[in-house]
Order: C-alpha cells, then sequence, then structure tokens
C-alpha cells in the first residue's frame, strides 16, 4: 500500500502590524477549507504566520513587543485552527513567536509544531539558525533583529511520526545550513516542513537580491535530494509593511525536483501527492548512509587545525 501524504503549500501573503490573528486565522482557515476539498491530509504554513514579521522593527517596548508572541498554543484565537485540523481531517505545521515561562522566567522563541488530523500537538521545534543581528542598525533599509527578539532554539532538530511518515521541521534560515538537513537525514526523516520570512533585500549583500528565488529553491532542492527526503517551504509572501517578501513556496521531491509551486505573492495553495516510499529509492541506494558516509574521514578533516588561510 503505497504512503501517498497529499500535502498543500499554504502561502499567506502580507500580514499587516493592525491584522488581527482573527483575520489571519480565517485566511489560514480558508485555505485548509481548500485543501480539504483537493484530498490534503497536511497543510504547511508559513513562519511566524500569526503576526507581521516585526523583527523587521527595531521595538523597545517589551509590553509592546510580546504582543507579537503566543502565550499558550492552542490559545483562543488558534484553537479555530485546531479545529478545523479536526473537523476537516487536515493537520498543519504553523509557525508562531513563542512567549514561555521556563526555569521560571520568560523565554522567547521562534517556534513551529505540527498537528495531526486529530487535533494533537505532534512535533514542535525552535529555530536554531537565527539571522540578522541583535542592536540596532539604523543604516539598514529595515532591521532584522531576530537576534533580539529569540533565543536560539533549545529542541535541536528532531524527527517525529505522522502521517504515516518521519517528518522533521525547519523554519526560515535553518534551510539554508545543510546540516539542518542531514541531522534530520541521519535520523530518517522523509519529509522535512519549511516556513519562512524572506525579504528580497539582504541588506548586508544586496548582490544577492536578484538571486532570491534562486537561493530558495538551491538550498531546499539540494536538501531534499542528498538526504532523499520530501522538502515543503512555503512563505509568507509579499509587500509586507513596506517590505518585499519572496513567494516561491515550493514542494520538492526526493529526487529533488520541484514538483509544486506557488506562482503568485498571496494566499495561494499549492498541492502535490507524496509518495513517502519515493524516498528509498534514494536513502537506498545513492544517498545510503550507512554503505556510503565516511564520518570518520569528516571527523579527521574537522580534528585538523584551522582552515587554510584566504589569500
Ligand atoms: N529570513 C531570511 C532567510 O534566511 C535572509 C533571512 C534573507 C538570509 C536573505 C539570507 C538572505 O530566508 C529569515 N526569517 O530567516
Amino acid at each position: 500500500m503505497p504512503r501517498i501524504v497529499t500535502v498543500g503549500a499554504a502561502q499567506l501573503g502580507p500580514i499587516a502590524r493592525s491584522d488581527t490573528r482573527k483575520q489571519v486565522v480565517e485566511r489560514m482557515i480558508a485555505l485548509m477549507n481548500d485543501a480539504a476539498q483537493h484530498g490534503c491530509d497536511l497543510v504547511v504554513f508559513p513562519e511566524l504566520a500569526l503576526t507581521t514579521f516585526f523583527p523587521r522593527w527595531y521595538i523597545e517596548d517589551q509590553a509592546e513587543l510580546d504582543q507579537f508572541y503566543e502565550r499558550e498554543m492552542p490559545g483562543p484565537e488558534t484553537q479555530p485552527l485546531f479545529d478545523a485540523a479536526k473537523r476537516l481531517g487536515v493537520g498543519f505545521y504553523l509557525g508562531y513567536a513563542e512567549l514561555s515561562v521556563e526555569d521560571g522566567r520568560p523565554r522567547h522563541f521562534n517556534t513551529s509544531i505540527t498537528v495531526d488530523k486529530t487535533g494533537t500537538i505532534v512535533g514542535k521545534y525552535r529555530k536554531i539558525h537565527l539571522p540578522g543581528h541583535a542592536e540596532h542598525e539604523p543604516w539598514r533599509q529595515f532591521q532584522h533583529l531576530e537576534k533580539r527578539y529569540f533565543e536560539t532554539g533549545n529542541l535541536e532538530f528532531n524527527v517525529f511520526r505522522a502521517f504515516d511518515g518521519v517528518i522533521g521541521m525547519a523554519i526560515c534560515n535553518d534551510r539554508r545550513w545543510p546540516e539542518t538537513y542531514r541531522v534530520m537525514g541521519l535520523q530518517g526523516a522523509e519529509m522535512i516542513l519549511i516556513g519562512y520570512n524572506t525579504p528580497v533585500h539582504n541588506p548586508p549583500a544586496p548582490e544577492h537580491d536578484a538571486l532570491s528565488h534562486f537561493h530558495n529553491e538551491l538550498v531546499m532542492q539540494s536538501g531534499a535530494y542528498q538526504n532523499g527526503s520530501w522538502v515543503v517551504g512555503v512563505a509568507k509572501a509579499g509587500v509586507e509593511e513596506g517590505v518585499m517578501q519572496i513567494g516561491n513556496s515550493i514542494i520538492v521531491a526526493p529526487s529533488g525536483e520541484i514538483v509544486a509551486a506557488c506562482s503568485t505573492v498571496g494566499d495561494e495553495l499549492a498541492i502535490a501527492r507524496c509518495d513517502l516510499d519515493l524516498t528509498k529509492s534514494y536513502k537506498n541506494t545513492t544517498f545510503n548512509f550507512a554503505k556510503h558516509r565516511e564520518p570518520q574521514a569528516y571527523a579527521m578533516i574537522v580534528e585538523r587545525k584551522g582552515a587554510v588561510p584566504p589569500a
């Protein structure tokens, strides 16, 4: 019996600072309804999907800043998403800003969860690769203060069983780092879910702006192929509070081929029937880690003192 998971990349267009969570959740449930009508088992929403991408601003007032975080999941405003999952039989990946109290102190994380068809949270992840900067940098057209507003994730890269397969999660900048995919690939990941908010313009390297779609696809296609895994990448897209963010949401097969893509920068659902057993064609051959990887060799190289200094 083939293990087919029908996945909807549920891209969101811009979310204004003034948009309420109720308004955003209604947009998300509309996408879930559409997904259910097309037989989806799972939809993937973007990173920080409940609010505008607030790290673009330098916000000094902690109370104002904390308004962008969720203190509970589900909470009153997000419970309708969990109800919809159960009603429709469609699970979801959700990215959000998490404010929790741990070790007796407030903790702030850029977090994602996966919820199954019964409306149960089956996986949680906190973003490890936090891009940007921690201090106000007025020279930038817009800030990218994830290093100020979030702590480095403390839940590692884990995989979990759901939707009849082995599922992993990452968030935005994580997708640019090969280690993200390999750590989950070594745990047998068959599908890696990733939400992102990616401005076209990268102030430290404007020469990369024209390559933003190419780099987005490159990293997810290579991560998928080199670990024999499906990869689903979903954007918060469009001009959001004056900042153009890429769309380019895609579903990538273990072959590295893009099998579904969004073509707008608004709310859009791109759907693919993903055969989880297709992963075996790569995990059992080219990327049979037990047969072909040489971790001892890598360890030896890593042990060698320092890198060759650039010319
Ligand atoms: N956003 C961007 C991302 O990694 C970025 C940051 C943009 C890095 C462009 C490099 C180039 O897609 C988040 N939220 O990580």
